[in-house]
């Protein structure tokens, strides 16, 4: 693939053409003024990308200009250079180069078309002389040779003073016109490339000109036809622009391997029907949360020697931070630790609002392991279950992970005594953008705390809040710096309601601005009420608008909008609300779930998400699937098989039923994203450095085009073409913690399905009783029913608590718990209970008077009862 490059409309030579000789070229006539541009953002209008440097100061753009400081003393040209790579050169094409440059004090300057790796063989070079006044040099030349990808890299070393040096306006016109982009979308039918649950949904999608019904097969890997039927013509889908018929072959339900859908002379991708699809996908996502850890060695043990790297951050040189990190020019009088916590995405930063709701999906991923009968137990998410240096410590290793992004977010909290205590930074991230690729422990950028912000604050209270009752059975020392930060957070944001991130702070890091709050203030006090029960947060949820209202998009929830994870949790963490109230806000999530399986209907690629470009935005992989866990939610609470398959069939476009026919993770189907946007998985442009691990999601089709790569490539796209694997196109395909807590929340879920198969009957109904509290106790009793039609001959009931109850004394059962999970089994005397019969036990327990709802599942022997 040949990327067209940016046309740039070049400004008059500032000042006299400098003399030029081509070394390795052929001094030649130029090439014609409509000569296609070679060089991308070479007017550095789109900031510093795809520019990298090495052994200089930071690359950053002042007033138009790319600039760096240059290092006095250095010996050589190429000890210090600024370029890009990817310039496409053809073998005796006409080139001419050009470039406006400055140094002060003064400096040489080489140009060199080169080869990005040793031996480094030139194809061309242009000699500089750079003066304190902008000057413009140009040269034309033949190349000898040919090369699809070469580099472009200014030497700056050698001088014997240190200077500020500056490009604008480079260009290399000549070669070839840029080819038009047509991706590689392979066969025309389209299916989820790793396959489907025997008892799930199975559809798929035919780019086809046929206007009437189509025979398809499906056939085994071996070739025999083992299903058939016809299509259904769909006409013109919006979203991809595509005449495309859909494939419904649900009814196939053997478990199988290698499968292929034949349809219109075209066969699929291969893939499997079978119910242990999904078992790696929860770790692999999972995963990704290690790789992207600053503050620590990444152990190459732990997730394969290509993954292995030196600590990030740890205020080791050339890295200028974290351990001790001031404020941006004028914020604030202090400098923090704040070490830890991951990588935001394919950057460096860290940012208090996007590591806020992945946080939150993480530590939800297991909080659902509670109430989610499916999920009962967590023994899959529990310790052990991950790659992780902690695992063995005896916390589920889900946790573990959540907590060193915890650690982190509680360390950009200001401190007691300065202005705005309580508050969070809204992020920390380099002074100046820096290139592609670059390992975390080589970013040489000074790092930098920007003011605080009422989002981040409230980020912060609700997922310490969550922390607060999910750490209690683990580490009540942690628990309580987690509520304690929680409340002193929320009581910051509710002293200052709105401050709110600069749209415009951008430099170096994203913006992650957002000045509607009232969502995290709904948010956070949800969370606070859960965990503490405590009247105020009550109050103040309910006065939300956020309570009453809408809080669904049918383009689904993300950082900036979090009143759905308020509303996910009130609907399924135990609580204290009135019934009728409860039923209301579960049934909005049914609605909310109803509203995504119209929209699943409507779309002929059977995605839960409308089909006009602007539902087709940065990121919206992430909203796509946070969908599906809206619809898995409303499985969770109803145990209705329609809404489990709504979220099945929404991952089928993630994996592979889309216009572009990929896989957007990384490692997951037939043909998958790899290059994603990352500097520190950046093997597209150094073949020594890792592709994204296995479980890594991208961010997707985006019609807005943000960046300058996707611009060139994919202009005048339909929303569901406009995305390319392409490690320069951060728009569509980043990676980022807050997509990825995303696929692991849903792919937790789906491993939790096994087979999907018919959803079990209750046999069991269950009451619990809390007969009394006082000061740090509590007693409460549970009364088990047979709903079913045998006789239990021994039972095991099994619960979890909401926060840091500890069951002390029992009776009629013998009780344990570990962590927050408790288990009744049977005495001798009451082994039996009968259809219709009914056994009743009781405990005390302690509790350091937090919430103390009842519990959200309880199961008898391994199956769910309903609750009364
Ligand atoms: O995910 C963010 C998306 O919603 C915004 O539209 C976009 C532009 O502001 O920024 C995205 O977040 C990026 C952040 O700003 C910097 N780190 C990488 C993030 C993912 O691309």
């Amino acid at each position: 693939m040949t990327p067209s490059r940016r046309r740039l409309a070049l400004l008059a030579a500032a000042t006299t053409l400098v003399l030029a000789g081509a070394t390795a070229g052929t001094a030649h006539a130029a090439p014609p003024p409509d000569a296609p541009e070679q060089i991308d953002n070479g007017d550095f209008s789109a900031g510093v990308s795809p520019w990298f440097s090495y052994g200089t100061g930071p690359l950053g753009v002042t007033d138009g200009r790319l600039c760096a400081t240059v290092p006095g003393g250095l010996a050589n040209p190429w000890d210090a250079g600024i370029g890009q790579d990817g310039v496409p050169l053809v073998a005796g094409a006409e080139y001419t180069l050009g470039f406006d440059v400055s140094a002060t004090p003064g400096s040489a300057v080489k140009a060199v078309l080169q080869l990005g790796s040793a031996p480094y063989t030139a194809y061309a070079s242009v000699d500089a002389t750079a003066g304190g006044t902008a000057q413009r040099v140009e040269q034309t030349f033949t190349v000898p040779d040919g090369n699809p990808s070469a580099q472009l890299i200014f030497q700056v070393g050698g001088n014997a003073a240190e200077q500020t040096l500056c490009l604008d306006n480079v260009s290399l016109r000549g070669g070839d016109p840029p080819e038009p982009y047509v991706p590689d979308t392979g066969p025309r039918v389209r299916v989820n490339q790793v396959g489907y649950l025997p008892g799930g949904p199975k559809n798929a999608t035919v780019v086809t000109e046929a206007t009437e019904a189509l025979p398809w097969q499906l056939r085994s890997a071996t070739g025999a036809v083992v299903a058939s039927g016809t299509s259904t013509p769909r006409g013109t889908d919006a979203a991809s622009g595509q005449n495309v018929h859909s494939i419904d072959f649900s009814t196939y339900r053997t478990p199988a391997a290698g499968l292929t859908l034949v349809v219109d002379g075209e066969t699929s991708h291969p893939f499997d029907v079978s119910g242990t699809l999904y078992d790696r996908l929860r770790a692999d996502s999972l995963q990704f949360f290690y790789a992207q850890r600053s503050g620590i060695a990444i152990d190459g043990d732990l997730i394969g020697a290509a993954y292995a790297r030196p600590a990030g951050h740890l205020g080791v040189a050339p890295n200028q931070g974290d351990t001790s990190v001031p404020c941006q020019p004028g914020v604030c009088g202090y400098s923090l630790d704040v070490r830890g916590g991951w990588y935001d995405a394919g950057d460096h930063g860290k940012y208090v609002v996007n590591g806020g709701i992945a946080t939150y999906q993480l530590l939800n991923t297991f909080e659902r392991t509670r109430t989610a009968a499916t999920a009962a137990g967590g023994a899959a998410l529990g310790d052990g279950t991950l790659r992780v240096p902690e695992r063995g410590n005896g916390v589920p290793d889900v946790l573990d992970e959540a907590r060193w992004e915890l650690e982190f977010l509680l360390r950009m909290q200001v401190p007691a005594g300065e202005p705005l205590a309580g508050m969070a930074h809204h992020k920390i991230h380099d002074r100046n953008w820096t290139g592609l690729p670059l390992a975390p422990h080589a970013d040489p950028q000074p790092r930098e705390l920007h003011p605080p912000s009422t989002a981040a604050t409230l980020n912060l209270a609700a997922v310490a809040a969550q922390c607060a009752r999910l750490f209690a059975p683990y580490d009540a020392a942690f628990a309580t710096r987690c509520a304690t930060a929680a409340k002193t957070a929320y009581a910051a944001a509710r002293a200052n309601p709105a401050r709110y991130a600069s749209p415009a702070d951008s430099t170096g890091g994203g913006a992650y601005d957002d000045s509607t709050v009232t969502d995290e203030f709904y948010w956070a006090a949800v969370e606070l009420w859960l965990t503490t029960g405590a009247s105020a947060y009550l109050a103040d949820l309910t006065a939300s608008p956020h309570h009453s209202g809408d809080v669904f998009d049918p383009r689904g929830f993300g950082w900036q909008g979090v009143a759905a994870l308020g509303r996910l949790d009130l609907a399924t963490v135990p609580n204290g609300l009135p019934a009728a109230e409860l039923a209301r806000i579960r049934s909005s999530v049914t609605a909310a779930a109803d509203a995504h399986l119209a929209e699943l209907g409507r779309q002929a690629y059977g995605l839960p998400m409308p089909g006009d470009e602007d539902s087709y935005f940065w990121g919206a992989n992430s909203n796509i699937i946070n969908n599906a866990v809206v619809l898995a939610t409303a499985f969770d609470l109803t145990g209705d098989a329609k809404y489990r398959d709504g979220a099945t069939q929404a991952m089928d476009y993630v994996l592979g039923r889309n216009a572009l026919n990929i896989s957007y993770v990384t490692g997951w189907g037939e043909h998958a994203a790899e290059n994603q946007h990352s500097r520190i998985f950046g093997h597209q442009l150094d073949p020594a450095l890792p592709k994204p691990p296995a479980g890594s999601l991208a961010g997707g089709a985006n019609a807005a085009l943000q960046d300058p790569f996707a611009q060139q490539l994919l202009a005048g796209c339909k929303p569901m073409f406009c995305y390319v694997d392409d490690i320069n196109s951060y728009a569509t395909n980043e990676v980022a913690i807050n997509w990825n807590s995303a696929l692991a929340w849903i792919g937790s879920f789906l491993a939790d399905q096994g087979d999907a198969g018919a959803v079990p009957a209750s046999t069991c109904a269950v009451t619990y009783t809390n007969h009394g509290s006082w000061p740090g106790g509590f007693t409460a009793q549970v009364t088990l029913r047979n709903t079913g039609t045998t006789a239990l001959n021994g039972w095991t009931a099994r619960f979890a608590f909401t926060g840091d109850q500890k069951v002390g004394h029992a009776w009629s059962a013998k009780v344990t718990q570990s962590g927050a999970t408790v288990t009744a089994k049977n005495e001798s005397y009451n082994a039996r209970v009968n259809p219709g019969g009914t056994v009743t036990f009781g405990f005390t327990a302690t509790t350091g008077g937090g919430a103390n709802p009842g519990p959200g599942l309880v199961t008898v022997n391994g199956s769910a009862c309903t609750l009364s």
